[in-house]
């Protein structure tokens, strides 16, 4: 409670705020801040969104969601603003090109991420909340206003994403009291649902066929993985963005401890992995030794090898956690 009040009484005593959240934004990341931008608004303040990517196209149909700037469109316009609201992301080098407009302003972090690096003047990281949109849920409810129509969406929006509709391990009684509560707004699940995962072009489910049949999986069957190249996606017709929730099926599958997706980067210059862990084993710390985090059952870094070598190391690490999760033998 008291973070949230300091967060109220910064806010309070400031006129303009620019909002920023992790390159490649998905639900979390839009609803929370669209759902910040309202309750700012509803405080009197004028706020900017600005972002290095764009809104996914499953997420376009939340309220507000053209309101949000991208930061490659400013040109050289000077932005003004007195302080800065990141949200759902664990270091700032998370907002890629927009954190050259933070140069030595207030910041204010508000994240859910184990890995959070505490990087802001006013820090408020919550790893038991399963999104932020939960916790900005809590912070309306720790200001005077009142969560509007609009923004009880956004809000339920980046719950339902960040939990994969209410099925991972960060889903909690109160993630369940928060949606409850959402739904006595103007909300549709079903329509929600169809939006964000029922929108799947013909061809993003070709390019699935092709990543399931040449799923890879080491001699135990315990860690599984594939691998997206910018081969298979122009030949597909398709851009990065279709494939993001490919793992989910591939966690599906019994046995698997850890899952990880391995994308070629556009320019060639490594390889993204994503990673998710079906037991005990935190992914976080796997991503770690690679320079990048996230939580303890979904992570992700950046390996600046190709694929091939990526690849072999990736294995080497998840085999050894795997290993190691089982504790010593005797
Ligand atoms: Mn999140």
């Amino acid at each position: 409670m008291m973070i949230r009040k300091q967060i109220l009484d910064v806010i309070k005593k400031h006129k303009r705020f620019l909002i920023a959240g992790h390159v490649n934004p998905e639900g979390d990341a839009i609803g929370s801040q669209l759902a910040m931008a309202n309750l700012l608004k509803m405080l009197d303040k004028k706020v900017r969104i600005i972002n290095t990517d764009g809104v996914p196209k499953n997420i376009m149909f939340i309220p507000g969601a053209k309101s949000v700037e991208l930061f490659r469109d400013l040109k050289n316009e000077k932005v003004e603003y007195e302080v800065a609201i990141i949200l759902d992301s664990p270091t700032l080098d998370r907002i890629g090109d927009v954190k050259q407009l933070l140069n030595g302003k207030y910041i204010i972090n508000i994240d859910h991420h184990v890995s959070n690096r505490e990087f802001g003047n006013l820090n408020w990281v919550d790893p038991r909340c399963s999104s932020v949109g939960e916790m900005i849920y809590d912070l309306f409810k720790s200001s005077d206003m009142v969560i509007d129509d609009d923004s009880a969406l956004c809000v339920y929006v980046a719950i339902m994403t960040d939990t994969g509709s209410f099925r991972y391990s960060n889903t909690t009684a109160r993630t369940h009291q928060i949606a409850a509560e959402l739904l006595l707004y103007d909300i549709d699940p079903k329509q929600v649902y169809e939006y964000v995962y029922e929108t799947k072009s013909f061809n993003t489910f070709k390019l699935l066929a092709e990543v399931l049949a040449n799923l890879k999986r080491t001699d135990d069957a315990k860690f599984i993985w594939f691998k997206v190249t910018n081969e298979m996606l122009s030949r597909n017709k398709l851009t990065a963005d279709c494939c993001e929730d490919f793992i989910a099926f591939v966690r599906m599958i019994d046995g698997a401890e850890v899952v990880a997706f391995l994308k070629e980067m556009d320019n060639k210059s490594g390889v993204k992995v994503s990673f998710r862990s079906k037991t005990d084993i935190d992914v976080n710390k796997i991503a770690e030794k690679f320079g990048g985090g996230g939580h303890k059952a979904a992570s992700g870094c950046v390996i600046e090898k190709s694929m091939d070598e990526a690849e072999q190391m990736l294995v080497s690490v998840v085999e050894e956690a795997i290993r190691k999760n089982k504790g010593p033998k005797n």
